[in-house]
């Protein structure tokens, strides 16, 4: 039985560092273009490293007991294993503290990170409807989806003050360089703040734009806007050009 259990558990390290070595380096992720991003990323190869030996745990013992303890042939069973309850206990004691671990951080940690601090360096309205989106600057003007785009300055906080038609049904402002989505409720405002924290543009990554994400009828596929990250000087720019276009 000790040899049984030095066994599996050579397999089981071997097995979990093959899945670190596949996760670390396996980059699945859209660009990450805000500081938002960064921290769910953070969080996501987190949870990641931390689910991977538990996983192997279990296939280790599965695939060695397979092998070594299948029954010697024909229908019968193979012989019965008593175990004290030591193992469970483990098993118990161990997947709760990582239960709780993974809880504080990056659950309430993460949570409180992403939040941020502070007021917002720039505030832009948002409004969805079946099925466009429409952005208020804060010089005033209006621009829609099926003509413009979303352009914001980097390294600005910015709040999104979000909502929807009234009466429209739920829609669900979503970037995907950003990562953080939030509900937009008709006859509600709610708000998302967002840094970020380096240029780019729908041409260069399809990611960089505004999605629906919450399942709102036929043209919901259709329902997003191209984004556009640029430097300081640039965003004041296209509020003067938009200004003088009237909106
Ligand atoms: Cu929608």
């Amino acid at each position: 039985m000790k040899k049984d259990i030095v066994n599996a558990t050579l397999l089981w390290i071997v097995l979990s560092i093959l899945g670190w070595i596949l996760v670390l380096n396996w980059n699945i992720f859209p660009p990450a273009l805000a500081r938002e991003a960064r921290i769910v990323d953070d969080a996501f190869n987190l949870l990641t490293v931390l689910a991977v030996p538990v996983f192997t745990f279990v296939v280790a013992i599965l695939i060695y007991a397979a092998f070594r303890f299948r029954s010697p042939g024909g229908l019968e069973d193979g012989p019965p294993i008593q175990d004290t309850g030591r193992i469970l206990t483990a098993w118990l004691v161990v997947t709760i503290a990582l239960a709780g671990g993974i809880l504080i951080n990056p659950g309430f940690v993460g949570m409180s990170e992403v939040r941020g601090e502070g007021g917002a360096d720039v505030v832009i309205g948002v409004t969805g409807q079946r099925w466009s989106w429409t952005i208020s600057y804060p010089n005033g003007v209006d621009v829609t989806s099926y003509t413009g785009e979303l352009v914001l300055p980097v390294d600005q906080r910015i709040q999104f003050d979000i909502t929807s038609l009234d009466p429209d049904v739920i829609h669900s402002f979503w970037i995907p360089a950003f990562r953080i989505k939030k509900d937009a409720v008709p006859g509600r405002i709610t708000q998302m703040f967002i840094t970020p924290t380096e240029t780019g543009t729908f041409a260069e990554d399809p990611n960089v734009r505004v999605q629906c994400a919450e399942l709102c009828g036929q043209g919901h596929a259709q329902m997003s806007m191209k984004v556009r990250v640029v430097e300081q000087a640039e965003f004041d720019a296209y509020l003067d050009e938009i200004l003088a276009e009237g909106g």
